[in-house]
């Protein structure tokens, strides 16, 4: 196998043992890693940066940041300090990478080959986005998105749309956004977006603005590269263009993270199969289990706390294994009724795959 790559500096507080290095702005968490507590541990959650990730001389004084708040009534800059007298709210969310699933896809889509681990359940305080927008007028009028732009300095000498991390979200997505300042506890740390970032509860990854520097109001969707190109689920060979759906909300999905096939030959006898679900949009109601492949389904128990809809359910299913090849796979359903799918949607970049086919192990009992 090849030498395990290190940690980059701004990831160096990251647990070696928990994490696959993919590259110095990849970083995913391992399968086996997720435990049955709910909460991701900071230091095991994945990391995805487009860009470099901005010198940390932006978390040196975290208060003093400032954030550009336009299309809105009242247009102004707003310091961390000062949002942080506006409003206080607390969300737990799954944030998973839109491309979490890639490494599945048989078409092996360029990007990051990630399979489970560019997820997590995290807890994030900040001052929800409508009371700041209400502090402001409310919004100004005939406005249809919620956009916002990443704090990164580009490089000079190209057009900054063409990296610049920006992406618009419906304006819908305010209504439980938080402009946030802490993750699991602690001031958010330069990997996850320091000092401040956008949260929008249930939306993938990309759209969780890091370091936020403007959040605006309006009525057309960014014209990034990022927004108009990327993040595009486009059919299988062709090119991604902006009238394609853009990768915004998440739908119902789970997978197994115990047994594993990495834990080598297990002993016949009782398991306890467990892992994670999540309803994206809506909360999850129920997750079902198979040891055969997805034949059979047995209802599984929902354990541990309830941290609300847009936070994962841990689950388990509590079996006998007898000797032999046995396939796991889980499959869940969120209050609406929908039915986390068998396939994956094909779409040329790897987006959005919550296929349980895709996410079943093949474990061998001995
Ligand atoms: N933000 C910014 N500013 N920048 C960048 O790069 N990225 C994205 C988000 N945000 C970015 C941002 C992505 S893409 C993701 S996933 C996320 O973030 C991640 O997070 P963390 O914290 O984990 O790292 Mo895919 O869809």
């Amino acid at each position: 196998a090849p030498a395990a790559k290190p940690l980059p500096g701004y990831a160096g507080f990251k647990n070696a043992d928990a994490v696959i290095v993919h590259s110095s702005t990849t970083i995913e968490t391992k399968r086996s890693a997720f435990g049955t507590s709910v909460i991701t541990p900071s230091n095991q959650l994945y990391v995805r940066n487009n860009l470099p990730t901005p010198n940390a001389s932006i978390v040196a004084d975290r208060d003093a940041w400032q954030v550009q708040i336009d299309g809105v009534k009242q247009p102004r800059q707003l310091s961390v300090a000062e949002l942080k007298k506006m409003g206080l709210e607390t969300v737990t969310m799954v944030l998973q990478c839109s491309g979490n699933g890639r490494g599945f896809f048989p078409s092996k889509p360029s990007g990051t080959q990630w399979t489970v681990g560019a997820a997590g359940c995290v807890v994030w305080s900040g001052v929800p986005v409508r009371e700041v927008v209400k502090a402001l007028g409310g919004v100004a009028d005939g406005m249809v998105y919620m956009t916002g732009t990443g704090g990164e300095v580009l490089p000079a000498g190209i057009d900054p749309k063409t990296v610049m991390v920006e992406r618009s979200v419906p304006l819908s997505a305010m209504q439980d956004a938080l402009l946030a300042w802490e993750m699991n506890g602690e001031p958010i740390s330069l990997a996850h977006g320091g000092p401040l970032r956008l949260i929008v509860p249930g939306y993938t990854g990309v759209n969780n603005i890091k370091y936020i520097k403007q959040l605006a109001f309006t009525l057309k969707e960014s014209e990034a590269h990022i927004m108009s190109h990327g993040y595009r689920i486009s059919p299988p060979g062709s090119k991604s263009d902006p009238s394609q759906p853009s990768v915004q909300e998440m739908s119902v999905k789970s997978w197994i993270n115990s047994p594993l096939p990495e834990a080598g030959t297990q002993a016949a006898g009782m398991v306890q199969i467990h892992g994670v679900a999540f309803g994206g949009m809506h909360a999850v109601k129920g997750v079902e289990v198979s040891t055969d492949g997805g034949k059979s389904w047995k209802p599984a128990r929902l354990v541990g706390p309830d941290m609300g809809k847009y936070a994962w359910r841990q689950f388990v299913l509590q079996a006998q294994l007898p000797k032999g090849t046995h396939v796991l796979a889980s499959r869940a359903t969120d209050e609406k009724g929908n039915l986390q799918p068998e396939t994956r949607g094909e779409n040329q970049s790897g987006y959005n795959n919550t296929s349980w086919a895709d996410h079943a192990v093949t474990v061998t009992v001995a």
